[in-house]
């Protein structure tokens, strides 16, 4: 398996869960998001919009990081990370593994464009309270969501690479969590996790 990656971004995600899982792969390393070569054609050929992560196996190619650990997880995940779909944990591991990129990734992203790509002048302040309060929301369900578990599903499971990532992601975009001490120790737990340690920057 290749990697396509870039450090400090979603594509964190995939590497984190190989590194959970114990897997090989290759990387595919872009300096950052600035990289020109995410731009070039070769890479427009993999990715349609230059983005990360992509993954590379036996010649195929897919994007979008939660089909890939999805993918990871059917192919060689060997039954690890994931409730089985006749458990009575799936619907919640599903639920989560999905709020990552349906609802906690849109305001973060609005958070990044406002705040730290466009120039100030050209900044939004309604779109920027807006998207803050939504997030403020957002992080008050997983508050709820963890109630008194470690993880989302109570083990640590790939809802928390797609949804733990996320939301580390959004405490640092502006996500307030100084009222959720449950999601405060969640951030902390999922960052002494040396699989994730290592995946921020690898290569
Ligand atoms: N929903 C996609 C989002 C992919 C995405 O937007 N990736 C960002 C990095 S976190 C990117 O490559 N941005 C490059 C750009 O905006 O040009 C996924 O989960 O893979």
């Amino acid at each position: 398996m290749k990697i396509y990656y870039a450090p400090n971004t979603r594509a964190v995600r995939i590497v984190w869960l190989c590194e959970e899982l114990g897997l090989d792969y290759e990387l595919h390393k872009f300096d950052g998001l600035a990289d020109k070569r995410m731009r070039e054609p070769d890479y427009l050929g993999v990715h349609p919009l230059g983005r990360v992560p992509c993954l590379e196996d036996n010649g195929q190619y897919i994007f979008e990081s939660g089909a890939i650990v999805q993918y990871i997880l059917a192919r060689y995940g060997a039954d690890k990370l994931a409730p089985a779909p006749d458990s009575d944990k799936f619907s919640t591991y599903l639920q989560w593994f999905h709020f990552a990129e349906g609802m906690l990734m849109p305001p973060v992203n609005t958070l990044v464009v406002e705040t730290r790509i466009l120039p100030a002048e050209k900044s939004n302040p309604t779109n920027i309270a807006r998207a803050r309060k939504l997030l403020g929301r957002i992080l008050a369900a997983i508050e709820v969501g963890l109630g008194h578990k470690d993880y989302l599903v109570g083990d640590f499971t790939a809802a928390d690479v797609m949804c733990g990532h996320a939301t580390i992601v959004a405490t640092r975009n502006g996500g307030d969590i100084s009222d959720k001490p449950t999601v405060a120790a969640y951030v902390e737990r999922l960052h002494a996790r040396p699989a994730l340690q290592k995946s921020w920057d690898v290569g």
